[in-house]
């Protein structure tokens, strides 16, 4: 080893030393001691050195905060301890139980509650191991979650080497962005013409499911630590001796702590956060409050879903007086119409409301909220704002009643209320608001089971405007997919194959695939093995497919209502002449064949067995079922007290079989 490299290897571990102590003072402790440009003069002899030596370079480094590459997705990971989730408590009340519930299981002993801000992001896992920074993770279902370790190097307050050893720790903590943070991110959306974000918890959980580490680094996120899920070797007593290894170990903790022996006070101090919390630069939605006690926590124990020794208070929803300056329908992406008050700039929570969702039409009636109208608007934690009650001694009479548009805003389309629903639907398969959704079902597995076309390609494929919908798949060429940013030749030959090769599913997967209201992959599967062709299945009546027992009043109501719809016939017409097969392979083609190709109606009570049973006798057999007589039928089947049927039967010269001679021809 030359003399050089011995040097330069020194310097490396010195110029890292003090990288990590500059982070430290920086992002945790908010007190640093040197210059912007000072730092940035460090970090690049790091980086010229690492360039020079790339044997030097480890991935924990503070030049590989931004190290990793964009991955396909994120690992499964098995964290050491469970993370729960925490009981709420929306009331004095809930405290005072909650109190109760933790002296009872104490049996009268002297009880401590800590207690913290309850940060308004994402719980994250942090896990350590012999001191070093190796593997960070989402709460998932809280026994599995997904591996972001690139991502959450980004965030320069997670330590990439512990300030004091332990051997195998991890660490729980939320993830948040800062308000000012969040409003410069929605800033540069809106005038770069993108979706603003709905809040800076969606924003955080955005940026820690980026894919490209990269883009997870400028969004500027932050972390507080408030636990330990796992240590070994070292005895803790209490939470607030945990919160204080934690800080030694050089974790950024929230100094917003507090211990009280009272509920009373607890309580008191609950309530004064509750106004106080506008003022902090994060949002919390409420507190939390913990039995001090490591000793008292393990008897009180868990159930199933959150510890019994913490509760989450959460401060009740905020409410302001404002005025509807009018309403708007947006059309959500399953084609909900739903309508939006535009308001009167008011001061909610912390933040300038100007839209509250008025959800659907009969809260609209029901709360009898007109354009004009002075109201007041409510903000529950980071939920869309919304319209508790009009005041009406305040209505001048000028006010106007609103009622929802009859075509769909976005594209035209008639738009339908299915009978016993609140919601107001655009109809089209064929509208913009809908096509991105329709289409990732269409492809998805147990659909169409497009293999690689998946959401990001869709979305490619949109934003060119190649398809507009699922009809559009079947045209497309190998030059269209190859000129998508990130298709290479390979793939776009694999994604053409298997856009090929799905035109030859059945016809209960196409059915599946329309994306019909109700008509879940079950629902697909009898209707298509009922009918046998999408053309009997678009010709049908409600009778005949509520006549199938699986199939409700719901289910065909909705299907009539999507076969209504010109554009849907014509996106189907497309399907058909690209050649996507619409014909059932009869299960029965092999079995028993006694009954096939023939069609059966029943009538009049039968006597050995119900009308269901019947109806299966014959579908077993391969036979159809039919709820009404028309000149396709073959047999009417007739049990006592028949009713108009048997005179249509008569009529058109249908053939009638009492229930012997049907039991005959059944071969029973
Ligand atoms: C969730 C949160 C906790 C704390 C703060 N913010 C949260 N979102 C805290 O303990 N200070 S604890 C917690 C949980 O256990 N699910």
């Amino acid at each position: 080893m030359d003399a050089e490299y011995g040097k330069a290897r020194l310097r490396v571990e010195e110029l890292r030393r003090e990288i990590e102590e500059h982070d430290y003072r920086y992002y945790v402790f908010d007190d640093p001691v040197i210059s912007d440009e000072e730092y940035d003069r460090l970090i690049r002899e790091l980086e010229r050195y690492e360039k020079l030596y790339p044997e030097l370079i480890t991935p924990f480094s503070p030049t590989q905060r931004v190290g990793g590459k964009p991955g396909q997705g994120f690992a499964t990971v098995a964290h050491m301890a469970p993370m729960l989730s925490l009981a709420n408590a929306f009331s004095n009340e809930e405290l005072n139980d909650f109190d109760r519930r933790v002296r009872a299981a104490v049996s009268g002993e002297k009880v401590e509650y800590v207690v913290e801000p309850k940060i308004d992001g994402l719980a994250v896992s942090l896990r350590y191991t012999d001191g070093n920074f190796i593997l960070g993770a989402t709460r998932g279902d809280g026994e599995i979650g997904e591996d972001i370790t690139n991502n959450l190097k980004t965030i320069k307050s997670i330590p990439l080497h512990l300030r004091c050893y332990a051997a195998r720790l991890e660490v729980r903590g939320e993830v948040y962005m800062a308000k000012e943070t969040f409003a410069r991110l929605n800033n540069a959306r809106s005038e770069a013409g993108e979706q603003l974000l709905a809040n800076p918890r969606n924003a955080a959980a955005g940026s820690l499911r980026q894919l490209d580490p990269r883009v997870a680094a400028q969004r500027s996120l932050n972390i507080f630590i408030y636990g330990i899920g796992f240590i070994e070797d070292i005895t803790i007593q209490s939470h607030t001796q945990a919160l204080k290894f934690l800080k030694d170990a050089g974790f950024r903790v929230n100094p917003l702590i507090d211990v009280f022996d009272e509920i009373s006070d607890v309580i008191a101090y609950c309530r004064e956060w509750q106004g106080k919390r506008f003022a902090l630069p994060y949002v919390i939605d409420g507190l939390v409050i913990k039995v001090n006690s490591l000793g008292q926590q393990e008897r009180l124990g868990a159930t199933m879903k959150s510890p019994r020794w913490a509760v989450a208070f959460k401060f009740p929803p905020e409410q302001a007086m404002t005025k509807v300056k009018k309403i708007i329908v947006r059309v959500g992406r399953t084609g909900v119409l739903t309508p939006t008050a535009v308001l009167e700039p008011v001061l909610l929570a912390g933040t300038r409301v100007t839209r509250a969702t008025l959800h659907n039409e009969d809260l609209i009636k029901l709360k009898d909220i007109r354009i004009g109208d002075t109201v007041i608007a409510q903000k529950a934690g980071d939920v869309i704002p919304e319209v508790v009650e009009v005041i009406k001694e305040k209505r001048t009479g000028q006010e106007e009643i609103w009622r929802m548009p009859e075509r769909c805003p976005v594209c035209g389309s008639q738009t339908v209320r299915p009978e016993g629903e609140a919601a107001v639907r655009c109809t089209s398969m064929a509208c913009p608001a809908q096509s991105r959704e329709g289409l990732i079902h269409f492809a998805s597995r147990n659909a169409m089971d497009i293999i690689g076309l998946g959401p990001a390609i869709i979305d490619q494929l949109l934003e060119a405007k190649l398809i507009n919908d699922p009809s559009g798949l079947y045209n497309l060429s190998y030059e269209d997919l190859i000129s998508l940013e990130r298709l290479g030749p390979k793939s776009a030959r694999n994604l053409l194959d298997a856009i090929n090769k799905s035109k030859e599913n059945s016809l209960a997967r196409f059915v599946f695939a329309l994306g019909i209201r109700h008509v879940g992959e079950k629902a697909a599967r009898i209707l298509a093995d009922h009918f046998g062709t999408l053309d009997n299945l678009m010709a049908a009546k409600e009778e005949e497919m509520t006549a199938i027992p699986e199939i409700g009043p719901k289910i065909a109501e909705s299907i009539r209502d999507f076969f209504a719809v010109e554009q849907n016939r014509r996106i189907i017409d497309k399907l058909v002449r690209a050649g996507v097969n619409t014909f059932e392979k009869r299960k029965d083609q092999t079995g028993n064949k006694l009954l096939a190709g023939l069609t059966f109606v029943i009538t009049g009570t039968l006597g050995g067995y119900t009308r269901q049973e019947a109806q299966e006798f014959i579908r077993e057999r391969g036979g159809n079922v039919s709820s009404s007589v028309s000149r396709s039928t073959d047999f009417l089947v007739c049990g006592e007290n028949p009713g108009s049927k048997y005179e249509k039967a008569f009529a058109l010269g249908v053939k009638v079989l009492n229930e012997e001679q049907f039991k005959a021809m059944l071969g029973m």
